[in-house]
């Protein structure tokens, strides 16, 4: 699936027996998603060693409005009307060169029981807001030889839970979504609207939806804070207040129209300085990164709502090796400018750097713009000819837009059936 990029068995296997193989080997119950993420996570750890890893979790779910019939063993979809699956992804990411490290974990989710109308009525144990405490569990035990990891979540994972039962080998970082009461009874909104302006910032803001992209300037404010037990969890096995730092991030004069930024972010690391709102900041950003494996999970490139798939069973396994080939077409999108110092091993077979330095030369220009300028020992390097067959001209300049998911997953393609074709040649004694 990493080669030939789809869900579809018939287009995955060389013809119908290995199609019934495929099938075969999906429906087998000793081939399970655990042992899938318990490899996966093995790999990632052995890459992490030694680094800062953020650990970022989102959920994401998927829908299959056109297969509503055929599916078997599916629950809801988010609204409750159609057949649906939700995923939640742990994904280790490089805190200093922003490099995809690897798949840690996906938890699935299946709303067979109909959608959860209680929110707040239940534990927070038995609700699915555990699967962030879950994740973060998976991470401190999977991701041993990293040097520190610091889970990144988005408003979802603003749970007091979570503060409380981190493991302790674990940070977090997430953005506030509730106006929390504080442990000298203060609201967090009123104490972060109180705190002293520390130094501002020009950012750049992203498109979003009809807003154009732009450049805004924030003002800096952080703390320490204590936040106080929610008052619904009772007399519960939990500490009465949490130990955190607030960093709040806010527009000034915004432009008219304009929806203005504000980001606070909630964090177990300790923020003193504006370097470290910046760094807190920068890691947040980093988030962008699981939605786009999500994106190229989904719409453009791996289609997985469009799988053919009936048996929930079947189509997890599947869904899972999916998500294991979006991560890695991620990964070439971070590796393009030569910054994750990655090798190259961590993507390509070595028996096929012949094929690869053929087909790189086939590439380059006659000017030095048009080389490539990575080194073959780098992953930057692949990602160069993975994009040029994508369709990206080569041009970093300003005004051109660099390889993204789409342009790696069409290239992937390219290069697989490439490779097929040199295996092919060789074999047949023709090179
Ligand atoms: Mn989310």
């Amino acid at each position: 699936m990493q080669r030939k990029r789809t869900l579809c068995v018939h287009r995955l296997a060389k013809d119908r027996n290995q199609a019934v193989q495929f099938g075969r080997f999906l429906a087998n119950r000793a081939v399970s998603v655990a042992e899938m993420l318990v490899t996966a996570a093995r790999q990632t750890n052995q890459r992490a060693a030694g680094r800062h890893v953020l650990a970022i979790m989102d959920t994401t779910d998927l829908r299959f409005p056109t297969h509503q019939a055929s599916k078997r063993g599916f629950g809801t979809d988010a609204k409750g009307e159609g057949v649906g699956l939700f995923l939640h992804p742990v994904l280790a990411v490089d805190a200093a060169g922003s490099g995809v490290v690897g798949l840690v974990d996906c938890a699935v989710l299946n709303r067979t029981q109909g959608r959860v109308s209680d929110h707040k009525g239940r534990l927070a144990d038995d609700k699915e807001s555990r699967r962030w405490l879950h994740g973060a569990e998976v991470a401190a035990d999977c991701l041993g030889a990293a040097q520190s990891i610091t889970m990144v979540g988005d408003r979802e994972s603003d749970i007091y839970d979570l503060f409380a039962r981190r493991p302790a080998n674990v940070h977090l970082l997430c953005r506030s979504a509730h106006p929390r009461a504080m442990a000298t009874g203060e609201l967090l909104p009123a104490h972060c609207a109180g705190l002293p302006e520390q130094g501002r910032e020009r950012i750049d803001v992203p498109p979003k939806g009809a807003q154009q992209p732009r450049q805004a300037t924030v003002a800096l404010h952080f703390g320490a804070i204590e936040l106080a037990r929610p008052a619904r969890l009772g007399a519960r096995d939990q500490p009465r207040t949490v130990a955190l730092s607030v960093v709040d991030v806010r527009e000034v004069d915004p432009p008219a129209g304009a929806q203005a930024v504000h980001w606070r972010l909630l964090t177990t690391h300790p923020v003193t300085t504006p370097e470290q709102v910046r760094e807190i900041v920068g890691w947040y950003r980093m988030r962008w990164i699981i939605e786009q494996v999500f994106r190229s999970l989904k719409s453009h490139c791996l289609k997985i709502e469009e799988s053919q798939t009936q048996e929930v069973a079947g189509f997890t396994k599947l869904a899972t090796i999916a998500l294991i080939a979006a991560v890695r077409a991620m990964q070439l999108v971070l590796a393009r400018d030569g910054t994750t110092a990655q090798p190259i091993t961590d993507a390509v077979d070595p028996a096929d750097m012949p094929a690869l330095q053929s087909i790189n030369a086939s590439l380059e220009g006659r000017t030095a713009k048009l080389k490539n300028p990575h080194q073959p020992e780098n992953l930057a390097w692949y990602a160069w000819i993975v994009a040029r067959l994508g369709g990206w001209s080569g041009y970093s300049s300003r005004g051109y837009k660099p390889p993204g998911p789409k342009t790696m997953h069409i290239g992937l393609i390219q290069i697989d059936a490439i490779l097929t074709g040199w295996r092919l040649a060789n074999r047949s004694g023709l090179v």
